[in-house]
C-alpha cells in the first residue's frame, strides 16, 4: 500500500525508513531543528510530517496527536508507506517517588490501557519495544552519561481520572511512568513487523500528586527549564540512537 494516506496525507517516498513520532505538534519543530535539509511534507488534522537527514541518514518526524486511537492511525499509515523504525519521543508522568520532572524514561514494556491495541490483540498480549531500538536508546544515553529511568510504563486513556487509587495501584506494582500512546505503538509495530521504541520526559509526579485524597492534575510544574533541557537531551539521544541503528544495519 503506497497510495496517499487518508490522515497523514503522505505517500511512499515522502518519509524516511526511520520516523520519530512525538504526540505534541509543538515538539515537531524542536526535533526538526536537529536535522539537515528538512522539508515539510504534509499537515492535516495536526498530523505534521517533515523529512530530512541526520548525519547523512534519512529521518522523518510525524506528530501523532494524543491518545492511542489518534496515534494508532498515524503508526498504521506510516508503516503503509514504508516506515521500518518508529521512535516515540513523548511526555510521561512519574509513578514512583524517584521519577521526577526532567527525568528521562526509556521503558522496556507497557501495561496496555491505550484504548486501541485491544482491538488488535487479546489482553494477555504484551506491549514491548524492539530490543534493537531499546538498546540503541539506552546506549546513546549512557554515552552521554545521562542517567535514565527504565522499567514498565503504563499507557492509559483517561487523562482526567482523579481517583487516587487509579495511580497508586500501578505504583505499588513498581510501574515507573504513565502516558497515553506507547503501548499502541509497540503492539502495532510488532504485528506489522517493524521496530519501535519510546523515550519519555517526565513532566509531573503522579505518585505524589495522588498520595492524598484529592488529585489535582492541572498543576503545571514550575520546573519548565529542567523539563525543556531534558526534551532537548531526549531528542539528541534519539538522533544518536538512530545513527547507531543505521550504522549497525538495523534499520
Ligand atoms: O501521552 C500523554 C498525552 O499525549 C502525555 O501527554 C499527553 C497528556 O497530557
Amino acid at each position: 500500500e503506497d497510495k496517499l494516506q487518508y490522515h497523514i496525507e503522505c505517500q511512499a517516498g515522502d518519509i524516511a525508513p526511520v520516523v520519530i513520532v512525538p504526540g505534541d505538534q509543538g515538539r515537531v519543530e524542536k526535533i526538526v531543528a536537529g536535522l539537515s535539509d528538512a522539508r515539510k511534507m504534509a499537515e492535516n488534522r495536526g498530523l505534521i510530517t517533515y523529512t530530512g537527514k541526520y548525519k547523512g541518514h534519512p529521518v522523518s518526524v510525524t506528530s501523532t496527536g494524543m491518545g492511542g486511537p489518534s496515534a494508532s492511525i498515524v503508526y498504521e499509515e506510516l508503516i503503509n508507506i514504508g516506515a521500518k523504525v518508529l521512535i516515540r519521543i513523548g511526555s510521561v508522568a512519574g509513578l514512583q517517588d524517584y521519577v521526577n520532572e526532567g527525568d528521562i524514561v526509556v521503558p522496556y514494556g507497557c501495561v496496555r490501557d491505550d484504548g486501541a491495541s485491544n482491538y488488535y490483540v487479546p489482553a494477555n498480549f504484551p506491549a514491548v519495544p524492539s530490543p534493537d531500538v531499546y538498546s540503541s536508546l539506552t546506549a546513546s544515553a549512557r554515552e552521554r552519561k545521562r542517567k535514565i529511568v527504565t522499567g514498565i510504563n503504563w499507557t492509559h486513556s483517561c487523562f482526567y481520572k482523579r481517583d487516587p487509587e487509579y495511580f497508586q495501584s500501578w505504583s505499588r506494582r513498581r510501574v515507573v511512568s504513565l502516558e497515553m500512546e506507547a503501548s499502541a505503538l509497540f503492539v502495532i509495530s510488532y504485528l506489522r513487523n517493524v521496530k519501535a521504541g519510546f523515550i519519555g520526559i517526565c513532566y509531573a509526579n503522579r505518585y505524589r500528586q495522588s498520595a492524598g485524597p484529592k488529585v489535582d492534575l492541572s498543576v503545571k510544574s514550575p520546573k519548565r527549564d529542567v523539563i525543556e533541557n531534558s526534551v532537548q537531551e531526549a531528542i539528541e539521544i534519539t538522533l544518536t540512537a538512530i545513527k547507531k541503528l543505521y550504522d549497525g544495519d538495523l534499520v
